[in-house]
């Protein structure tokens, strides 16, 4: 099914680890009393998605103080496209995080509280604290979680100052990455990505081209002597390929080789040992282990229990909605849309930007009674940096089409990496999250809105 292809599609730039503390609950809690509070939307999710549509919506001109509802647990909102950044040494952490109520406009009512459970049967969810909210509409957008039990042994090596394990996709690691290459002067790194789907799925190589450039840098690997270096790079992925998009895999594929970089397809990392790392492989084939001097992981991620174990999701776990109208195939007054939805793109902070104006429109349409006829094309981008100064910039639709925004214009390619798309990554990117996207005035490809 799509989903699992879209794994590999690209990048997900999820905006929010903030998201991965929404907690799960039972449904244990849920009671049949009336709502305390009714709002006429409630957006689960404060993240990109969430912070984007609620905006959007409040823009519209439509609502009063306290008629959408924001609800998470989180206490900050974080950029995390920008951790990649981290990884290579380019940017802190603490400048990418903002404090999620300061994002979160005064109109809305705000529930700092998980989600204890969803009653679409009569338009409610509960609350972490038991509290019933009611609405007339429902956004559901609190992105996906990420599973560290996926690798054994992964979460003590992450918190082990002394290890040379470190991933990219957590606040408190990411820094560590950069630590661990400046580290290395010698050996074997290994960096992983894990079959299935996981958010920005362009990352996993991302810090790993940064990490090669940076031992180029500093005459430890040379690429047209990967054996003779002092630091040979593995690239050992679950997934069969670098990228799920034909035209950019090419590219990347290409890269690889020119680079001596070593491809350890198919293989997916299950067990962290001391300085040994366990692969499965496909096809009932024998676990391999490597040793490593430096390993950055990607673990594998998922919906969060508390929407996999609701009425609300399909079958693997993701909010059930159409691939074009984003809303959801039973119950006509939810939506969703980001990493959460089972929209079978990339999972990324650019593929929002094309989803929320669809599901926005289609929303305040129905509320008006009309029909919701607005339909999301599946775009999504991946920004990719293949060195210090230089970004590939993938951008597609549904089914792997090529869609790219600066080749349309200047008839350019975009699978050549450039100097230019770096400046955007690194620079433009972050500015024009926190200055428009949050309040949903950032349309991605399309511009500005307002
Ligand atoms: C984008 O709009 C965006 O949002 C701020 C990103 O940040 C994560 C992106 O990486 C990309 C690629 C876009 C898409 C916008 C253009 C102009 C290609």
């Amino acid at each position: 099914m799509l989903q699992a292809r879209s794994a590999s599609l690209a990048c997900r730039a999820a905006t929010r680890c903030a998201s991965s503390t929404l907690a799960s609950r039972s449904f244990a809690t849920v009671s049949n009393v009336s709502p305390a509070r009714s709002h006429r939307v409630v957006v689960i999710g404060g993240g990109a998605a969430g912070l984007d549509i609620s905006h959007k919506l409040l823009r519209s001109g439509k609502f009063s103080q306290d008629d959408i509802a924001v609800v998470d647990p989180a206490t900050w909102h974080h950029y995390q496209p920008g951790w990649t950044l981290v990884g290579g040494g380019l940017k802190t952490k603490e400048e990418l995080r903002r404090p999620l109520n300061g994002l979160v406009n005064p109109k809305f009512k705000f529930y700092n509280d998980s989600v204890a459970g969803f009653s679409p049967e009569d338009n409610s969810i509960t609350l972490g604290n038991g509290d019933k909210v009611g609405y007339e509409q429902l956004v559901v957008v609190p992105g996906i979680a990420i599973n560290y039990g996926s690798v054994k042994g992964l979460s003590e090596a992450l918190a082990d100052s002394r290890s040379s394990v470190s991933t990219i996709y957590n606040y408190d690691t990411c820094d560590k990455a950069y630590d661990t290459i400046q580290k290395l002067q010698k050996g074997t790194a290994i960096f992983t990505q894990p079959a299935g789907p996981i958010k920005c799925a362009g990352a996993p190589q991302k810090i790993m081209w940064l990490a090669l450039d940076h031992w180029k840098r500093a005459g430890l690997y040379d690429p047209s002597k990967p054996s003779g270096s002092a630091i040979q790079i593995s690239f050992a992925t679950g997934m069969p390929v670098m990228f799920g998009v034909a035209k950019y895999n090419a590219a990347l594929e290409q890269l690889r080789k020119e680079r001596g970089v070593e491809g350890l397809f198919q293989h997916d990392l299950i067990a962290i040992d001391g300085d040994k790392a366990t692969f499965a492989l496909p096809d009932g084939k024998e676990a391999v282990t490597k040793r490593f001097d430096l390993l950055h992981v990607v673990p594998k991620m998922g919906p969060h229990a508390f929407v996999k174990s609701s009425a609300l999701a399909n079958e693997a776990g993701y909010v059930d909605v159409d691939d074009g109208t984003t809303r959801h195939k039973k119950y006509s007054n939810v939506w969703s849309a980001g990493d959460a939805s089972s929209l079978p793109t990339s999972k990324t902070a650019a593929a929002i930007t094309s989803q929320t104006p669809v599901l926005v429109h289609n929303l305040l349409q129905t509320l008006e009674g009309k029909a919701a006829e607005a339909t999301y094309d599946g775009y999504a981008s991946c920004p990719l940096l293949t060195e210090y100064g230089k970004v590939l910039l993938a951008e597609f639709k549904y089914g792997g089409v090529p869609s790219e925004t600066f080749g349309d214009w200047f008839g350019i390619d975009q699978a050549v990496p450039r100097r230019s798309f770096y400046y955007l990554k690194k620079n433009f990117f972050p500015w024009v999250y926190y200055n428009h996207m949050v309040k949903g005035t950032w349309g991605g490809p399309k511009g500005w809105t307002n």
